[in-house]
């Protein structure tokens, strides 16, 4: 713990109090007001992998509480912690020691929603769900969709810079946000929302630096993004396939078929598929066959189009060619939206399945599209060989799984052990890293560095990047009181 910062004490807490209007927008443990437990679930991250030990959580119900608490911090020297939905996946959204939490779910209103441009503006603790249910009764759709859509929040997307299962379709947030609104650390309020315009270039796009920049220059209150039409016919198949190979040309395929219907093109392993069929039928849920051949691979293939025939005209067309040319060994169209749903799982509750398996190692990484599955194999021959990996089962590694979003070259790849453990850790890290550095790859395509992936920037980005960033920090940040111990050290 860094002695630059203030140990907070019942004080300060009487004195925070006086600055927000609901008595249950504060819960600590130093006034007795909350107890341990009543804290975990803020303290532990998605992953049950990191523990902070917080004892104080603000909730902000407004931008301007959101600005007094961190001039108070400010001003006392006080560590702060920005939390949106708690389902960061790098350790980025909880304490490392007693740093304050910050988070964003009282804040979270739909501000306003122009329909003839789509441009909506939305409070930054808004679910991303209940945000992209409120569009669809609209007729449009937010540009980005992840499993974690149920409790994730806008502002954390934002400054995670998610990219998700449409990116594909809808580019990354870099391209649809078109203003901020941002508290910055000395509780300046940014108003960085301008008026949704989509050309402004009038100087610096300030805004850019905020997305992806994991809570650690400024607090996301509020959020304008360009949302798209909502494609009136959606559909999905998920074909199974005999090997990487077959995974490339039918990507390739696919997007000459359909063109600019196609809107999300994943792949995941058969060990993944497994995993997730194994789990499924634990939950209780009847063992339907899916396929008639099941594969070494599988990809999930859907559209958004405009008319219900045409695209599954399309899609149908696609399957016949990818059959008759021996890539695929088998392939599922969706024939209802209750079958749309349960071919999605397939693949969206991956890393659910994973959790269940273990205590899971999670590896986010891009590489050209060739090279994405060699990295679980040289993994897999890691961990076999070190002893811990065992193909028959047994071992302490109970799983290796490699999955992703083939059309954005990113890989995931989720070690599922007995628990987690140095030893583990030190076969897998940084060798990684170095596979991917050797690939001019990325060690986090998406999912940010956070305390995790802190200390191994320098396998992505070279020095002057990386003083560019210490710069940035030292800019919005000079006391370091925001999200210390992460991103860049
Ligand atoms: P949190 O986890 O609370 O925070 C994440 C980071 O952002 C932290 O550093 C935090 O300090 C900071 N932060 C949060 N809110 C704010 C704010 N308002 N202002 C400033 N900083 C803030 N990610 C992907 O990119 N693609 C995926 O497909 C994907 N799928 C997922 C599926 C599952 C099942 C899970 C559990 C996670 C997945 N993730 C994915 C990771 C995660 O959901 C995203 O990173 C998400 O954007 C985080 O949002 P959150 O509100 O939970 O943020
Ligand atoms: C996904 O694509 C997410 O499902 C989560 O980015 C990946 O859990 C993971 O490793
Ligand atoms: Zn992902």
């Amino acid at each position: 713990r860094s002695s630059a910062f203030a140990q907070l004490t019942e004080s300060n807490i009487t004195d925070l109090r006086a600055l927000l209007s609901a008595p249950t927008s504060l819960m600590s443990t130093l006034d007795g007001s909350a107890s341990e437990d009543d804290l975990r679930p803020f303290n532990d991250d998605w992953m049950n992998k990191y523990h902070g030990k917080g004892q104080v959580v603000v909730k902000p119900k407004t931008v301007e509480e959101v600005s007094k608490v961190m001039k108070y911090c400010w001003d006392k020297g006080i560590a702060v912690v920005p939390q949106g939905g708690n389902t960061g996946l790098v350790g980025g959204s909880t304490p490392i020691h007693d740093e304050l939490i910050l988070n964003l779910s009282n804040l979270n209103s739909i501000r306003s929603f122009d329909t003839v441009s789509g441009t909506l503006t939305v409070d930054a603790g808004a679910i991303l769900e209940t945000v992209d249910n409120e569009l669809a009764s609209h007729g449009h759709i937010f540009p980005l969709d992840l499993g974690a859509k149920g409790s994730c929040q806008i502002g954390g997307n934002v400054a995670t810079n998610a990219g998700g299962l449409r990116l594909l379709r809808y580019g990354s947030l870099h391209g649809s946000v078109l203003g901020l609104e941002v508290v910055l650390p000395d509780g300046t309020i940014w108003d960085g929302l301008g008026g949704g315009l989509r050309k402004d270039n009038t100087g610096f796009d300030m805004k850019q630096l905020f997305i992806g920049s994991e809570g650690t220059i400024g607090i996301i209150t509020g959020i304008t993004i360009l949302t798209p039409k909502r494609p009136s016919a959606m559909n999905v198949a998920v074909f199974s396939l005999p090997s990487y190979e077959a995974v490339q040309k039918v990507y390739t395929e696919t997007k000459s078929h359909l063109g600019e219907i196609l809107s999300a093109f994943e792949f995941f392993d058969k060990q993944a598929y497994d995993l997730v069929r194994r789990h499924q039928k634990e939950g209780g849920e009847a063992d339907r066959k899916v396929f008639e051949t099941e594969g070494e691979f599988y990809v999930l293939v859907e559209t958004g189009g405009s008319k219900q025939e045409h695209d599954e005209e399309k899609l149908q067309g696609l399957l016949e060619n990818l059959m008759e040319n021996d890539l695929i060994l088998d392939g599922v169209l969706a024939q209802d939206t209750t079958q749309y749903h349960s071919l999605w799982k397939l693949r969206e509750l991956i890393p659910e399945s994973a959790g269940k398996s273990g205590s899971v190692y999670k590896y986010d990484l891009s590489v050209p599209v060739p090279k994405m599955y060699s990295l679980v194999e040289k993994m897999r021959a890691r961990l076999s060989e070190s002893g811990l990996f065992k193909e028959e089962g047994g071992g302490r590694i109970r799983e290796i799984v490699g999955y992703g979003h083939i059309g954005d070259g990113n890989l995931h790849i989720n070690i599922c052990a007995d628990k987690y453990d140095a030893e583990i850790e030190k076969v897998i890290e940084p060798y990684v890293y170095e596979i991917v550095a050797a690939e001019r790859g990325s060690i986090s395509a998406e999912h940010g560095l956070g305390v995790m992936k802190a200390p191994y920037i320098g396998y992505s980005k070279d020095q002057t990047s990386i003083d560019l960033m210490r710069r940035v920090k030292q800019m919005f940040d000079p006391k370091g009181i925001l999200n210390p111990y992460k991103f860049i050290l």
